[in-house]
């Protein structure tokens, strides 16, 4: 982001001058910028935002008579931030898109740094294969595909499959290591049963002997049926949090952190009526609505503004933005944000109600 600069009419000829000499040295007064760069609470240039899915699906779907998904490589339509257009992030921090997986059709095999999720919207018989293991995937599931694993999509329903990509791309761009490999046939070898990393790891076991990687969960695929019957299991014995409803973390159950080294993922249930205290965290978020109709209400500066969303919707919460959510029937969001990246730079904050 550019910071301005001191009024050029209220620095002396005596400094431009200078300014100017030092420029041809590479250097630049660190006092003229000092305010821009370092301020009293974060200053980004992302704005909070909804797309409703039911305005963008008819355009989504018109996409498959322009380019095949073998073409495109991955027939994605980027959610941009309004403020951050040309930049393909959804936030200063991640990208997030709607890619579309027509009935037989494959989106070949690659691999990259860039750590991705998806979360699916709407269409069965749509399948990841990572590494090798082929996930089929229903609306609500939440498949992950770390950095560095191969892998290709396909349909083999009858129907349109769509699903949200969210990625750390402009994280990793900022950084500078982003890699790519394609594979050399359209489609990595087929290689463990599907439902095996869940068989392996999702039942608070693990093979003995197995080292797996400590970053990223073994499990790729986390059905919706199963988190859904866990929040429906764990109201009964639960406090509603007056900030989240009823919200857990999905985790790598080999180390209990996050699914993935620079994602978190969430998935939240607030009763029928809800309505949550104001929230300001430094994560940026992206909000997935799974069931019910409600509304976020983000302070922009002195402004309220609502954001009213249904199911198959996407709201963008940027950093700090503070931020309260309300449900009017039963609702179920899934979200992803950089908390993880921020928590493990010490980083993170957060502000509950107006204190
Ligand atoms: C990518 O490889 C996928 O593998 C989806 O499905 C979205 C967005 C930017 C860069 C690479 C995929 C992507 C992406």
């Amino acid at each position: 982001m550019d910071t301005p600069v001191s009024n050029e009419a209220e620095i002396s000829t005596e400094r431009q001058e200078y300014y100017k000499r030092i420029r041809g040295h590479s250097c630049s007064p660190l006092w003229e910028h000092l305010e821009y760069l370092v301020t009293a609470e974060p200053v980004i240039t992302s704005v909070p935002h909804r797309w409703n899915y039911s305005e963008i699906r008819e355009d989504l779907l018109h996409s498959a008579n322009l380019i095949s998904a073998a073409e495109a490589e991955r027939r994605v339509l980027m959610l941009e931030n309004p403020a951050l257009e040309g930049n393909s992030s959804i936030t200063e921090s991640m990208f997030a898109g709607l890619q579309l997986i027509m009935p037989g059709e494959v989106a070949p095999a690659h691999r990259h740094s860039p750590a991705a999720l998806r979360f699916i919207i709407e269409g069965s018989g749509g399948y990841t294969s990572v590494n090798g293991e082929k996930t089929f995937m229903e609306p609500g599931d939440f498949i992950i595909t770390p950095s560095m694993t191969w892998h290709d999509h396909g349909n083999e329903g009858k129907d349109p499959v769509v699903w949200m990509d969210g990625l750390d791309l402009p994280l990793v761009r900022h950084i500078g290591a982003v890699f790519l490999e394609r594979y050399a046939d359209e489609q990595f070898p087929e290689g463990p049963p599907p439902g095996d990393s869940l068989n392996r790891y999702g039942s608070n076991m693990r093979p003995v002997g197995e080292m797996p990687d400590n970053l990223n969960s073994p499990i790729f695929s986390y059905p919706y049926a199963k988190s859904r019957e866990t929040l429906e299991n764990l109201r009964k014995s639960s406090e509603w949090d007056p900030y989240h409803g009823l919200k857990l973390e999905y985790i790598d159950p080999t180390t209990g952190g996050p699914a993935m080294a620079t994602i978190s993922t969430f998935l939240q249930l607030l009763p029928k009526g809800f309505k949550t205290e104001t929230w300001q965290t430094t994560e940026n978020t992206v909000y997935s609505v799974i069931e019910g109709t409600g509304r976020i209400i983000v302070n922009v500066g002195d402004e309220e503004q609502t954001f009213e969303w249904q199911k198959q919707d996407i709201i963008v919460v940027p950093c700090w933005y503070p931020h309260r959510i309300e449900a009017d029937d039963e609702a179920v969001l899934f979200s992803f944000s950089d908390k993880t990246v921020q928590t493990k730079l010490g980083l993170h904050r957060e502000r509950r109600g107006n204190a």
